[in-house]
């Protein structure tokens, strides 16, 4: 008897040849084996396999079990397998040190198809009466039970039967990978003579998936200077310059960066009036980003000579190209430039490095003198 069962072992190794497959597709079922509820045949091999769609796994349970018991299920059994990955082997009526029984136990696939194998060998003399088991397809929970980054909703994540989606915090957008969230910022333009500027959300962690553009347009004749603070935090690689996010900068012929990881860049002399920054994020990781401060410097206008009987308004060491200073005289006094006489004037420093204009002098009130209005004469002389 034993050596026949060796014998029969042996021949097991070609046991797959000899499968019989039954492929289902419903969402719900019930397995059996042969004859039941009466005791099923000898040299049986079936395999039932179950497939759900996407988004979906497969719930095993058994109503009976009644398998041949042998050591470690050699004779009988019943397996359970998801792909290639065995989940659990049966046989038997109690559960032993060697053999288990599927009792109560609930078999959940891992995903949406799940085998299970019914093999008897060359006798079933003591009638054993096989097993009958059900199955349902159930939801994912995907926003549960995904672990995977890269498969995660990036901000908000809405499971429904059969599927899930994500969505994004107001102000964001959804991107076309359906997860993570951009946001839009391809059209900041900084036309203010200095200013800041950071990655979006700074110093929390910057959006993923995005495209930032930020321009600094300024009037020909500045020079724009950059200077990123300390804080800086960009994705960076061990071996690879900046592959997953970086700052680039590029400012007239010339071209900075990329930049990424931890440490500053620091100070950046453009030398152009006009500096275009881009900053491109991948879709993963969290990184603080970064924050820079601008300032511009243009031609010098020398300072003028201190106003005799009044005041220049405001007083700097140093005068650059639009700057402006408006003079003002002492009580008694009016500003006069050749035959006009005014209570203000305004003169500003031009791309040159000249003013607008000379400094009128401070003469004492003559009475009926014409005052007009300083800014129109200004006006009048830029435009021309
Ligand atoms: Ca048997
Ligand atoms: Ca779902
Ligand atoms: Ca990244």
């Amino acid at each position: 008897m034993e050596l026949t069962r060796v014998f029969v072992i042996l021949a097991q190794c070609v046991w797959p040849l000899w499968t019989q497959v039954i492929p289902l597709s419903d969402m719900y079922g019930t397995i059996k084996s042969p004859n039941f509820p009466e005791p099923y045949p000898k040299e049986t091999d079936l395999q039932w396999n179950i497939t759900v769609p996407d988004g979906y796994q497969i719930r095993l349970y058994f109503m009976h079990f009644d398998i041949e018991p042998s050591y470690l299920c050699e004779y009988d059994y019943l397996k359970v397998y998801s792909d290639i990955e065995e989940l659990a082997v049966f046989c038997g009526r109690e559960k032993t040190d060697t053999e288990r029984v599927p009792a109560s136990d609930i078999i959940l696939s891992p995903g949406n198809v799940l085998s299970v194998a019914f093999r008897s060998d060359f006798s079933n003399e003591e009638r054993y009466f096989g097993f009958e088991a059900h199955f349902s397809a159930i939801d994912v929970d995907e926003c549960r039970d995904r672990n995977d980054e890269d498969l995660v909703c990036d901000h908000f994540c809405h499971n429904y039967i059969g599927g899930f989606y994500c969505s994004c915090r107001f102000g964001f957008l959804l991107h076309s990978d359906n997860r993570t969230c951009k946001v839009e910022c391809n059209k900041n333009v900084y036309t203010e003579r200095s200013g800041e500027i950071t990655s979006a959300d700074f110093p929390k962690a910057y959006p993923k998936s995005s495209e930032c553009k930020y321009s600094i347009e300024l009037e020909e004749g500045f020079q724009v200077s950059l200077e990123f603070d300390d804080t800086f935090d960009i994705e960076d690689h061990p071996e690879v310059s900046c592959p997953y996010d970086f700052i680039k900068i590029q400012a007239g012929e010339k071209e900075f960066g990329p930049f990424c990881g931890e440490k500053s860049p620091g100070k950046i002399q453009t030398g152009s009036n006009i500096v275009n920054i881009l900053f491109h994020s991948d879709n993963s990781g969290e990184n603080l980003g970064w924050k820079l401060t601008y300032t511009s410097t243009g031609p010098e206008c020398s300072p003028p000579t201190p106003l005799l009987n009044g005041q220049l308004e405001p007083l700097q060491p140093i005068y650059i190209f639009r700057d402006h200073i408006t003079l003002t005289c002492d009580p008694g006094y009016l500003l006069r430039q050749g035959d006009e006489e005014f209570e203000h004037y305004q003169i500003e420093c031009l791309r040159d490095g000249k003013w607008s204009s000379g400094v009128p002098l401070c003469k004492k009130k003559e009475s009926q003198r014409r005052s007009r209005s300083l800014l129109s004469i200004l006006t009048n002389q830029i435009l021309s």
